[in-house]
């Protein structure tokens, strides 16, 4: 029998999670991620073809009806996933009402997919349009990051351009920029059209004193992509411990020169 439990997507998010997790980024409960499969990908396994149970969702999700999602749960702890996936995370489909989702396999003590779902389905039918290699959301709480939403002006250019000059990887990983969405309460439909809004035009967005909301093609990539961020605003926050007297830095001209070296395209609004 091929399980589903068994396969590369269930040891990959069981993977990141505990990654994620050992990094400080996912205390308690913190954090979520999801995954869209093709029904391909998923009929390829034997227990994965019966319905477990039906579980409302809260926003109408009709632009991804019959798709999958491999997802973490509502109140789960990172720390735990690895041990227990089949517990703490669930492979859904959006039934085809938009209102509800098919639980096909995991969720096995009852659980539901994470409380941020509404802002995961919401982001990954904007970034659907954008690029439908795109197959993954990751929310989780960087400590970097958090603590420049408080220390810095709020705005994307300023945000975006510090980050930049940062370290060179920064500008070659993330040319757009961060997106910012203003402070908002976690879990509502608001937060999660605000997070869409924004990756229309950004692969990661920062939640004020809260954490990050990141997409990618894969797993890895988008776990690299929160992790470069996360590892320029820890310079950042290296620089101030050491008394944060900047005596040479990365000008704009180097970052444009790395922009043509790399061949990416710098956010024009933003450099
Ligand atoms: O899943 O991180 O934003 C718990 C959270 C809510
Ligand atoms: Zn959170």
């Amino acid at each position: 029998m091929k399980d589903f439990g068994q396969s590369k997507y269930v040891k990959k998010i069981s993977e990141i999670t505990n990654l994620l997790y050992r990094h400080g980024w996912d205390e308690r409960n913190g954090g979520n991620v999801s995954l869209r499969l093709t029904s391909e990908e998923v009929n390829a396994f034997d227990n994965v073809h019966t319905v477990k149970r039906n579980i409302p969702i809260k926003f109408d999700a009709t632009a991804l009806a019959d798709d999958y999602f491999l997802v973490t749960g509502t109140g789960r702890y990172f720390k735990n996933v690895i041990n227990q996936p089949q517990l703490d995370t669930g492979l859904v489909r959006i039934a085809l009402d938009g209102k509800s989702v098919d639980l096909l396999w995991g969720f096995e003590d009852g659980g539901q997919p994470t409380s941020e779902f509404p802002s995961h389905l919401m982001t990954h039918i904007e970034r659907l349009k954008v690029n439908p290699n795109q197959r993954v959301v990751m929310h989780c709480h960087p400590t970097n990051v958090i603590g420049l939403s408080f220390t810095q002006e709020l705005s994307e250019k300023n945000i975006s351009r510090l980050l930049w000059k940062m370290q060179a990887e920064s500008l070659v990983v993330f040319p757009e920029g961060l997106g910012i969405i203003p402070y908002m309460t976690p879990g509502t439909n608001e937060i999660g059209r605000a997070t869409a809004d924004k990756m229309k035009q950004f692969r990661a967005v920062m939640w004020p004193h809260h954490g990050i909301f990141a997409v990618g093609d894969d797993l890895d990539e988008t776990f690299g992509l929160i992790e470069t961020i996360e590892k320029a605003a820890l310079i950042f926050t290296t620089i101030k411990a050491q008394g944060g007297d900047i005596k040479q830095s990365i000008t704009d001209q180097d970052l444009k020169d790395l922009a043509s070296d790399f061949g990416v395209t710098p956010n024009p609004d933003f450099l």
